[in-house]
Parts: structure tokens; C-alpha cells; sequence
């Protein structure tokens, strides 16, 4: 996929707005929502949860950079992306203190798990959402795209789509996509043979985490039989790790999901 530009008028508000709103996750503050436009409670939604990065909360990817809004509405307005549902988590229990990439690490996977039976249910409880997965898709920055790799390896059920964005997988140990790259694909690999899925990864070649997801990604290469024709894999060049950056890959690559 070419990776363009955000158009500037993506940039500031839009005339047909969603809205924001929260609902609690018992153990984990509170989930952050988005609607979009003219939300219908009668009707019937895609939803992709997207998880923040190490050391954020609920609240980063909607507010510290404030355009993440105004984004969505204008995909949605200009009818590049069909009307979705955004939850946006925290994975840091109520008190973490330690936020460290160690800690982090243990708290991205321990939350799958309850993203799988808590979080999913809850929206699906709330909101007019399509409940399957072809209409699921997760995806995180960083932290979060460690997340996502955690919810490939074991939630096929629930999730159909996957954007691990600027993360690798650390299933062989931090940063393991880099330092153990073919053991990681092979673990990845066995844990979804035979499943059907769709990976969408995403970085930059001036990424922090761009050592460590690269070797991964070609190392998964190497298993056209479980991933051929599945995992897509996007690199902007200059492309660096933080959430301005993240968003011209949401711009590029949401409106892709939930289409077969
Ligand atoms: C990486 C995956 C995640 C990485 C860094 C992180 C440097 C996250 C770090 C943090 O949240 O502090 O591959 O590479």
C-alpha cells in the first residue's frame, strides 16, 4: 500500500461530527468511544479497538493529539470509510505505577484476555454493534502494537483484523520480533495455521521500533502457506514512532479493514 498524506482539511473539525463518550471496565478505568455521525442505536456497526501506546491510557490516542477525531469524521463524512465504532482501552490495571516496557510488556498480554471476554462483550452489551468477527478489527500503536500481536496469537475467534502499527511481537521476550525474528514467525505461524485472518502491519523506516518489526515481518514471509495473501505490511519512509505519525497509517489503512 502507498502511504499518502492526510489532507489538511482532515486536519480540523468537521461540519457532521461524531462524539466521544466512555464506559467503565471493571478493573481497568474507563474504555474511550467513539461514534460516528448520526450514530443509530437501531443500527448496526463495525468496531475496531485500538490500543494505546506504553506508558499512555484511554484517553491518548483521542486527546493528547486532539486529531484523531476529526479524522475519523472526515473518512466517514466523505464516505471514504463506512460509519464505525471506535474503543479505545487502557491495558494498565487501576493503580499501575509502573509503566516501564518490562512492566508493559506483561500488562499488553494479560489484557487480551480481558479485551476477548470483557471489553468486546461490554460494547456489543452497549452499542449497535455487528457482533462477529469479520466486523472486529484491533489494532494499537507500540505497546499496543505488542498488544496486537498477543490478540493474533490467540483471538482468531473474535477479531478477524489486525493493525499492529510501530510494534512487534514479544512472545520470545521484549523486542523478540527483532532479536528472535524466525522463532517469533514460526510461534506466530503454528498459533494461526489454518485460520483465516487479515494482518495489516504498519511502521516507519525512521521508526524506534522499525529494528525490531522489520525482521519479523520478512521472517514471516517465509510462511506463505499461513500468511500469503493475509498480511499486508506497510513502511512510510522518514516514518518516526509517535501518534501524529500513527494517524497518516489509520488514515491509509482503516478504510481497508472490514471490506472482504
Ligand atoms: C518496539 C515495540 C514496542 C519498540 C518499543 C516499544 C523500540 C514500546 C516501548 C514503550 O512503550 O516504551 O519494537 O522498539
Amino acid at each position: 500500500m502507498q502511504i499518502l498524506p492526510i489532507p489538511d482539511a482532515y486536519k480540523t473539525p468537521c461540519g457532521h461530527p461524531g462524539r466521544l463518550e466512555s464506559f467503565p471496565v471493571p478493573g481497568f478505568s474507563t474504555a474511550t468511544v467513539y461514534l460516528p455521525a448520526d450514530y443509530d442505536a437501531n443500527g448496526a456497526y463495525p468496531v475496531f479497538y485500538l490500543l494505546h501506546g506504553g506508558g499512555g491510557n484511554e484517553h491518548s490516542f483521542f486527546s493528547e493529539d486532539g486529531e484523531l477525531k476529526n479524522l475519523l469524521d472526515h473518512l466517514i463524512e466523505d464516505r471514504r470509510m463506512a460509519p464505525l465504532i471506535v474503543v479505545a482501552p487502557t491495558y494498565y490495571p487501576d493503580g499501575t505505577k509502573e509503566k516501564t516496557p518490562g512492566m508493559s510488556g506483561i500488562y499488553v498480554r494479560d489484557f487480551i484476555p480481558v479485551l476477548m471476554n470483557t471489553v468486546v462483550p461490554l460494547t456489543d452489551q452497549r452499542y449497535a454493534t455487528i457482533p462477529d468477527r469479520e466486523h472486529r478489527a484491533v489494532g494499537g500503536f507500540s505497546m499496543g502494537g505488542v498488544a496486537t500481536w498477543y490478540a493474533l496469537l490467540n483471538g482468531t475467534d473474535v477479531f478477524y483484523w489486525f493493525m499492529p502499527q510501530s510494534g512487534d511481537c514479544w512472545v520470545c521476550g521484549e523486542k523478540g520480533g527483532g532479536d528472535h525474528a524466525e522463532e517469533t514467525a514460526a510461534i506466530l505461524a503454528d498459533a494461526v495455521r489454518g485460520k483465516d485472518f487479515r494482518v495489516h502491519a504498519v511502521t516507519g523506516d525512521q521508526d524506534i521500533a522499525y529494528p525490531n518489526l522489520n525482521p519479523q515481518m520478512l521472517a514471516m514471509e517465509k510462511h506463505p502457506d499461513v500468511f500469503g495473501g493475509r498480511v499486508e505490511y506497510s513502511v512510510l519512509p522518514g516514518g518516526v514512532h509517535d501518534y501524529p505519525t500513527i494517524r497518516i497509517y489509520i488514515f491509509n489503512a482503516l478504510p481497508g479493514l472490514f471490506r472482504a
